[in-house]
């Protein structure tokens, strides 16, 4: 058995930071496909009971732990390892603090957006995409003018805090209906930045479930 296992699925950009953070620290890990979509398998008991009670991909496994929230297992790993790891007590909280917007206002928009839009029966009520988008588009300026003026969100290196914020941006632009390397020039030299990393995979190249069955 690998030394950590990952339950994810392929669409999951939540799931692709922690791929994504595995394959770039060359870590010794294998996927858990997850049946997302047709099986519904977060919303089961025996998923909330035995894997995680929040309902939700991606979870870590690493001997006796346990972790979900992309946010932790990324802070875990780095802490583990050494490897895109905050130096300072300074870069620590900056780095948080892009996690955390990143999660409730860039891909925390970004995900459901797509989801609503290419996976959900019916699909995203107009009005609910509208508002979504807004707030996509403001969050994108926000990191596009962040990068403007470092190649990486904390500077000179790539840490955390990059590998959350990508967790979609990779996805094809036909699944969002705008091209978002393409409008905001940073984002999209960065995420060629990260995309050079050795280890660096594609989401459905990296996790399993791809196409999907719904
Ligand atoms: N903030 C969480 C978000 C995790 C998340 O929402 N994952 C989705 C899959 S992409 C999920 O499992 N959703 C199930 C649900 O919300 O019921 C993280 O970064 O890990």
């Amino acid at each position: 058995m690998a030394e950590y296992q990952l339950y994810c699925f392929a669409q999951s950009g939540n799931a692709y930071r922690a791929a994504l953070m595995l394959n770039l620290i060359g870590a010794d890990w294998q996927p858990i496909y997850v049946d997302f979509f047709r099986g519904g398998e977060t919303r089961t008991p025996k998923y909330r009971a035995e894997v995680n009670e929040l309902g939700e991909a991606p979870v870590l496994v690493h001997g006796a732990k346990k972790l979900s929230q992309s946010g932790v297992i990324l802070t875990y790993l780095a802490e583990h390892t050494g490897r895109f790891k905050p130096q300072t007590d300074d870069d620590r909280l900056e780095t948080l603090r892009w996690i955390i917007f990143d999660n409730q206002k860039l891909n925390g928009f970004l995900g459901p957006y797509r989801f609503l839009k290419n996976f959900a029966r019916p699909a995203g009520d107009p009005a609910v995409m509208a508002f979504l988008k807004a707030r996509i588009d403001a969050s994108l300026a926000i990191l596009d003018k962040r990068l403007a003026s470092a190649p990486f969100v904390l500077g000179k290196e790539p840490n955390i805090a990059d590998i959350s914020l990508c967790a979609y941006l990779y996805y094809p632009a036909e699944e969002f209906g705008f091209d978002i390397p393409a409008q905001h020039k940073n984002i999209g030299a960065w995420l060629d930045r990260i995309k050079a990393l050795p280890g660096w995979a594609h989401p459905y190249d990296l996790m399993p479930g791809y196409p999907p069955v719904l």
